[in-house]
């Protein structure tokens, strides 16, 4: 498994020249030691290239980025929020994007330390709602018995009215929110994951399924049941997909990202639930020579999302590893291993530094995407800062050599050097290609990017 660097010396000079020695060192180590050099010419057929729109900037908060049509014009806006004001906001995407066109924004509401945003049309008014967890309290480290509530927001259309917000269950320390058709129930089904448990941040996490109730508006909870509360540890990454396809289900089930690495975990069409562990993740988090010091040792996966390659859907997996973590790995499916077995087999692909003190480093997010329709996923990364491990980086697939035991070559390109604690993909400019959006990580007791921003790249591959 190899990755190759675009214009490697160029951005290597530039780096060194604005870095002091000891962080020179460890983009050394970034730059080098995990990646297989190769001539440039191997990537001459979809160089990466976004147009970046500003949003807003200057931010005093930032975490939490989702795309959709708020509005009902048939362009995707974008809603954002964070744990330090704790202002919900949305963006309204005004048509013509260019450098000067002006995202009006538009308050939704004010909430103690909102956390995961997930949007649906709740109830099929015809205008998308919110779901969000907040009142996420001292967590993850000393969360109390309050620290973690879920409403929704009633989307108001253009009656005039205000967003309405709608209890829907307290879960301590929710920290991603899913909604998708995980059950034969016919209801609309949200997966709540806590990011560490009630008793404290080594304790197990409750994966708990909540059920759009029947009685909405005065409904003072939705149902709910409680999947496992004994398997999972520090939970921070989940991708949803319908990945039991070959066995004619068409239920969606999730990929998660913990302590335990990378694991399935789904619906059987016995009625129980099933946790498939995929890979352990990273088992020894590497410590900053300096400093020698890495209060949590975190392990595991921190983020998840799968690539498809060709016809094949699910044929990588890519993390960002452990929590908040500073490694880049790939799974590639060995079928070598086994008479009728396959294996994922996981490579570290790139290294962004050094945890810091508390055991984290700059990588917060993931998503795989065909950008450049070749066909092939391509994957990008959020890396929250400081730099240089800041900013937004796409990951290309370049050439994978046996099919049997895949070895993958990926070209790194940086897109972005400004913070990014999350991606939102949607075609914001009505091209046909799918585009992002990013928002600065600025989260008291974490990290304090400076000057957060709500970025859009518009995709110009080929263009
Ligand atoms: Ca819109
Ligand atoms: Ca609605
Ligand atoms: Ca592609
Ligand atoms: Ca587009």
């Amino acid at each position: 498994m190899y990755l190759q660097l675009s214009s490697p010396m160029k951005k290597l000079h530039k780096i060194a020249s604005r870095v002091g020695l000891s962080i020179f060192l460890s983009v050394l180590m970034f730059l080098g030691i995990f990646c297989y050099w190769q001539p440039p010419s191997i990537a001459l057929g979809a160089t990466p290239d976004f147009q970046e729109i500003l949003v807003d900037d200057n931010l005093e908060d930032g975490y939490w980025v989702e795309a959709f049509d708020v509005n009902n014009d048939s362009k995707p806006d974008l809603v954002t929020s964070g744990l330090a004001v704790g202002e919900v906001a949305w963006y309204e995407n005004p048509g013509d994007l260019t450098q000067n066109s002006q995202w009006t924004k538009h308050p939704i509401i004010t909430l103690p330390k909102p956390v995961a945003v997930a949007h649906q049309d709740i109830d099929e008014d015809g205008s998308i709602d919110i779901v969000i967890s907040h009142d996420y309290g001292n967590c993850m480290f000393n969360c109390g018995p309050d620290d973690g509530k879920i409403s929704w927001l009633k989307n108001p259309g253009d009656s005039g009215l205000d967003w309405t917000q709608y209890h829907i269950g307290d879960l301590v320390a929710t920290h991603r929110l899913l909604f998708g058709q995980f059950t034969p129930s016919e209801k609309l089904e949200l997966l709540a994951l806590p990011v560490v448990g009630a008793e404290s941040w080594q304790s197990a996490v409750p994966v708990v399924l909540y059920t759009k109730p029947d009685n909405l508006y005065s409904a003072t909870s939705w149902p709910s049941q409680v999947l496992d509360d004994s398997y999972y540890h520090v939970i921070h990454g989940v991708t949803v997909g319908k990945f039991d396809a070959n066995t004619n289900s068409n239920l969606d089930s999730v990929l998660l990202a913990s302590q335990e690495g990378i694991s399935w975990f789904y619906y059987g069409q016995d009625g129980n639930w099933y946790i498939v562990p995929l890979g352990t993740g990273d088992l020894s988090q590497t410590v900053d020579p300096e400093t020698q010091n890495n209060e949590h040792q975190f392990t595991g996966s921190g983020n998840v999302d799968i690539g498809k390659i060709g016809t094949d859907p699910y044929a990588y997996i890519a993390t960002v590893e452990p929590f908040h973590g500073n490694k880049v790995a790939i799974y590639t499916k060995n079928v070598e291993s086994d008479l009728v077995k396959m294996r994922w087999n996981r490579t570290v692909i790139d290294v962004f530094g050094y945890p810091n003190q508390n055991g984290e480093g700059a990588g917060h997010h993931l998503k795989t995407v065909d950008f450049d329709g070749d066909g092939n996923d391509e994957f990008i990364v959020a890396e929250r800062g400081p730099s240089p491990f800041q900013g937004v980086f796409y990951y290309k697939l370049l050439e994978q050599e046996d099919t049997h035991k895949p070895s993958m070559t990926f070209e790194r390109t940086q897109i972005s050097s400004s913070s990014a604690a999350r991606i939102a993909i949607e075609d914001f400019d009505g091209d046909g290609l799918l585009d992002f959006a990013t928002t600065g990580y600025y989260t008291p007791g974490y990290f304090l990017a400076d000057n957060p921003q709500v970025l859009v790249f518009l995709n110009r591959i080929g263009k």
